[in-house]
């Protein structure tokens, strides 16, 4: 009897995993929602992915090193606006900092993929590892979406107040 309950939990379980696009993930006091990265197009080797952690204790934390087996490497981006341009620059770390989620979007912080081994296409999905200074590793699934997917609700435009 209770095997059964536990079939039917993990097959519950794998079906919500299937068929929803928001995920989420937790690991030591951090949230991970919603990892996902832009399409692609044609043959272009380089990728952006986003996501969004929240400490939820009282301590901060870093993410400080991503990497994934779909690219050579994986860099953490941020923009900065030099003149009437924004840039990006490569940082060495992501502060996690209580009492406000920290938001990885187009136009913003994000993780840079360097040497695409192939195109990423939507619906894809690929496995990232992330590493955080005080709460360790995680793996996370990248949910690709289309090439002008944006996070609703974050407009660009806030980044030049920063
Ligand atoms: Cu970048």
């Amino acid at each position: 009897m209770r095997h059964l309950t536990r079939l039917a939990l993990a097959a519950a379980f794998s079906a919500v995993a299937f068929t929803s696009s928001a995920h989420d993930y937790n690991v030591g006091a951090l949230k991970i929602d919603h990892p996902w990265a832009r399409a692609t197009p044609g043959a272009i080797t380089t990728g952006a992915a986003y996501l969004t952690v929240t400490a939820q204790g009282q301590e901060p934390d870093r993410l400080i090193a991503v990497e994934t087996p779909r690219a050579a490497k994986a860099e953490l981006h941020t923009m900065i606006l030099d003149g009437d341009i924004m840039k990006m620059r490569q940082v060495s770390a992501i502060e996690i900092n209580p009492g406000e989620p920290t938001v990885l979007k187009p136009g913003g912080l994000h993780i840079m993929l360097v040497g695409l081994k192939a195109p990423l296409r939507e619906k894809d999905r690929f496995p990232m590892t992330l590493t955080f200074e005080k709460a360790g590793k995680i793996e996370v699934q990248i949910a690709v979406e289309s090439a002008g997917a944006r996070d609703a609700g974050h407009d660009t435009h806030t980044m030049h107040g920063l």
